[in-house]
């Protein structure tokens, strides 16, 4: 699972993995910055010093330690965008207990099996409805977090799990991936660089802060290591953050592309000051270079596309990058020592293909993943993106498709083969075939394609059977259609090619 050793050296002599970890790293900044506001609540305006967060970690730590969590446990932490989220982490992380970052939207279905999966020992939501999601681990809520005088702890190593991140999957279950202190510290440090944040800063958390593009590309670790406030915004509308934009002079924020054409829309109806703002960044899905051209003009600030991934890479256009390169591309990676290959479905080296890569904050491999591992990664280390790219003679990539059985629902991750197997479980369905459609607005919506075994159920009684069954609404199909048979390939398996094309 980890990088082998003379590749860790070399990572460790490059300078980019330096020996640090989070809870060190909080301890720095707050003797640093100490008073400075480190984060801000963007729904009742608190704000949290520095200093204030690195004692309130050790505040939670030591409650925790006390609730019985111990260094490599792991703990599913399902908050929204308030300050204790970070809080949280921290705690988590100078325990050395790992963080299984859920997302907002996850119900009882994602959560439950986290939870069981990851052997929890206890689950952090954020009120008394979410108890319920995992009935078999001890929840702790937001508000009613315990808290202690602090208490010595051991710090975690350097290179030790920090946390485990939710990949987007194609699979039937969701794949855990662990990062680690020095890979992270080292990935949202350089993001920080390339995004040129400084003490004067402020970044505007408006996407879900357990998603790791507004976490460390820069997000909201990045910020911090910069000495930069962040404000984080309950939801990522218009209606909330143009005012917190305005109140707060914030200088940059990440959204995925179908808000950012809601944003767009909306400052044309102008009533907010928005003149603080100097880089907005988009990522999470393909971009269009028509709404990309928007985005200097009509909010006056410089437009960064990033293509990222939980799994490691991160690719950005750099602020000074011309306009050709910032609308049509989607950036180049992090560091020099990302190592970026294009094969074809031969694993031949092609310069129009699969994207495989490894680096310095790559992993190479998933948490107790080890028959998904041998697909997923190659025999030295490369991880299979599931992407399909061109990359320009300039080294810039340009992401042209996908391979992976995935929807890209404006940034939501759905693997098709995980709502296929819910479909299946209902008494009137044969069989199932999940695909994108184009959509104008999010890019991609999902089409569940079904052979019922008699008469077709109502498509108002298979929403609610598959809410029933706890997953989170994104993946619920937007649209359902019934046919008798699938197309196949020349091999005999469903042609998924041939269903999207049917739409
Ligand atoms: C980010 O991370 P994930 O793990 O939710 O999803 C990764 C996948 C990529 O493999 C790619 O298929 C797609 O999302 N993607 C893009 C894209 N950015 C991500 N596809 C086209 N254009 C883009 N700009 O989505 C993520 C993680 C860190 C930073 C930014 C995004």
């Amino acid at each position: 699972m980890h990088w082998p050793e003379d590749v860790a050296a070399r990572y460790r002599a490059a300078g980019y993995w330096r020996a640090e970890t989070f809870g060190r790293m909080l301890g720095d900044l707050a003797a640093r910055y100490g008073s400075r506001p480190a984060l801000v609540d963007g729904a009742s305006g608190a704000r949290w010093s520095f200093r204030d967060l690195d004692e309130r970690a050790d505040r939670l730590a030591a409650g925790l330690h006390a609730f019985g969590v111990r260094r490599g446990d792991r703990v599913v932490v399902q908050l929204p965008n308030v300050p204790e989220f970070y809080q949280v982490c921290f705690a988590l992380f100078r325990i050395g207990a790992w963080p299984v970052f859920a997302l907002p939207a996850h119900r009882s279905a994602e959560i439950s099996y986290f939870c069981e999966f990851t052997e929890a020992v206890a689950y952090i939501c954020p009120d008394e409805e979410h108890r319920g999601l995992a009935p078999d681990t001890p929840a702790l809520v937001l508000g009613q977090l315990p808290e202690a005088d602090p208490v010595e702890l051991p710090e975690p190593s350097p290179g030790d799990v920090a946390f485990l991140q939710l990949s987007g999957g194609s699979t039937g279950l969701p794949k855990l991936i662990p990062r680690t202190h020095d890979d992270y510290i080292y990935s949202f440090r350089a993001s920080a660089e390339i995004c040129e944040l400084t003490p004067d800063s402020v970044y505007l958390c408006a996407l879900p802060a357990a998603h790791n593009f507004p976490m460390s590309s820069p997000g909201v670790f990045g910020a911090l290591s910069a000495g930069a406030a962040s404000v984080m915004a309950p939801d990522p509308s218009p209606g909330t953050c143009f005012p917190l934009v305005e109140r707060e002079r914030v200088t940059i924020t990440a959204l995925v592309p179908p808000l950012a054409l809601v944003w767009l829309d909306a400052a044309a109806n102008g009533g907010h000051d928005l003149s603080s703002l100097e880089v907005l960044q988009v990522g999470g899905a393909k971009f269009s270079a028509e709404a990309a051209k928007r985005v200097g003009p009509e909010l006056g600030c410089t437009l960064q596309q990033v293509f990222g991934m939980a799994e490691g890479l991160v690719n950005y256009t750099r602020l000074d990058d011309p306009e050709e390169v910032v609308v049509s591309t989607q950036g180049r990676p992090i560091s020099p020592d990302d190592e970026i290959l294009i094969v074809d479905d031969d694993d031949r080296e092609t310069d129009h293909g699969h994207l495989l890569t490894r680096g310095p904050y790559t992993i190479r491999g998933y948490w107790r993943a080890e028959e998904h591992n041998k697909i997923a990664f190659t025999p030295d280390g490369f991880y299979r993106t599931g992407d399909i790219v061109r990359r320009r003679p300039d080294g810039y990539l340009v992401v042209e498709g996908r391979a992976k059985d995935q929807i890209n629902r404006g940034g939501d991750k759905i693997a098709a083969e995980e709502i296929e197997n819910h479909l299946l479980a209902h008494p009137a369905i044969h069989d199932a075939s999940v695909v994108a459609v184009p959509d104008p607005y999010l890019g991609e919506r999902s089409c569940a394609y079904l052979i019922c075994k008699g008469e077709a159920p109502a498509k108002g009684e298979l929403r609610a059977f598959l809410r029933d069954r706890g997953i989170a609404a994104f993946k619920i199909p937007d649209r359902f259609e019934f046919v008798d048979a699938f197309p196949q390939t020349a091999v005999g398996k469903v042609s998924k090619r041939h269903l999207r094309e049917r739409t």
